[in-house]
């Protein structure tokens, strides 16, 4: 019987498709909110996946229009917001969350507004939720909600939001044709890449994965790290590609699967990467958007996505083949992916 979190992985292109046709509003609240907002730092926050969320959402927020963003845990808002706030600068709160019950979530943004004054937006696919109610503003990605444990469609989904948030901001007409592509190319890398991702994860010699990727591409690797571990209970590692080299590559071995989550802006370098860690033993899988020819033997697993988009817009086009990757592991491991160990889909706190 298919899975839950099968279906909601192979699915997702249509809660994109739900996602592009809710922006035709512009987003209306959250727009709004943003330009009365216009000479704050945006602060993306978030747990679990949705900090990881939030690492990619708060860097292609910036790329595009050009205002200062950054991402935090939501535990450090209220456990080191000197860190993070300081007493002459201007925020705007968005507190990132699929359930809208995660407690640290909320205790950020109950921080945000009692002791600090600074205005919240809350990103989530529960209209119904506490973070919702409690925040100033909202948007709602009904459509991307889930009934599994793991966040996989609501991540991509949720991500898109904010590729098109910057887009209509910056009034950037060709992103936005970009992105509207983006579901018929979900479809055909779910189809057409499905037995990379299966084959890969199924690899008997691999028990230790890393994923790397740069500028926005980190917050996709290390959101890839968090789905091997609680989709297929493997110990899974996440860098910015150029770090790898700093110190991780010592515990590379043949048993090792080096993913790199390519992007333009940084395919040169890391090519000459992935090179290195090919001579070094390691299996090398290269999700990019097409890799040159004299470069194809380096890559052990090769997913060339050609769909001719840029950086910023093709981002969450990588992550269905990861997602898959996690999914074929568990179930060759005899996991169940709908129950993942000690997980729930929401952690509360007393
Ligand atoms: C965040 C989260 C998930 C994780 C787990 C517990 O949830 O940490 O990323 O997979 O299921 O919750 P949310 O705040 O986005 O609802």
């Amino acid at each position: 019987m298919t899975s839950v979190t099968e279906k909601e992985i192979k699915e997702q292109y249509l809660a994109w498709e739900a996602v592009l046709k809710d922006s035709q509003n512009g987003f209306k609240e959250f727009g709004d909110a943003v330009y009365r907002f216009d000479n704050s730092e945006f602060v993306f926050i978030g747990c679990g996946t949705s900090f990881y969320l939030s690492l990619s959402a708060a860097a292609i927020f910036q790329t595009v229009t050009g205002k200062q963003a950054r991402a935090v845990p939501a535990s450090d808002v209220f456990l080191f917001s000197d860190t993070i706030f300081s007493k002459n600068g201007n925020y705007l709160g968005i507190p990132i969350s699929r359930s809208g019950e995660t407690t640290e979530t909320i205790w950020a943004a109950r921080y945000l507004k009692e002791k600090l004054d600074i205005p919240t937006l809350a990103l989530s696919c529960n209209a119904d939720s506490k973070l919702v109610d409690f925040c100033d503003h909202k948007l709602i990605a009904a459509k991307a909600a889930e009934k599994s444990v793991v966040m996989t469609k609501s991540f991509t989904s949720m991500l898109l939001i904010i590729q098109l948030l910057s887009a209509i901001i910056s009034k950037n007409k060709e992103l936005l044709a970009e992105l509207a592509r983006l579901p018929v190319h979900g479809k055909s890398v779910i189809k057409n890449f499905e037995n990379i991702a299966k084959n890969a994860a199924q690899n008997r010699d691999v028990d230790h994965l890393v994923f790397l990727g740069q500028g926005p591409y980190y917050g996709l690797a290390s959101e890839a790290m968090l789905k091997m571990r609680e989709m297929s209970l493997t110990f899974s590692e996440a860098y910015h590609s150029m770090e790898y080299r700093h110190g991780p590559i010592s515990t590379l071995n043949e048993n090792t699967l080096v993913v790199f989550l390519m992007s333009e802006s940084s395919k040169t370098q890391e090519i000459k990467l992935l090179k290195e860690v090919k001579k070094l033993g390691a299996k090398t899988l290269v999700i990019c958007e097409n890799l040159p020819a004299a470069e194809k033997s380096s890559a052990d697993y090769l997913v060339e996505l050609e769909s001719s988009l840029s950086d910023d817009a093709r981002l969450v086009l990588y992550m269905p083949v990861i997602q898959m990757m996690g999914l074929y592991r568990a179930l060759h491991k005899e996991i169940n992916p709908d129950n993942p160990r000690h997980l729930t889909q929401v952690v509360v706190l007393d």
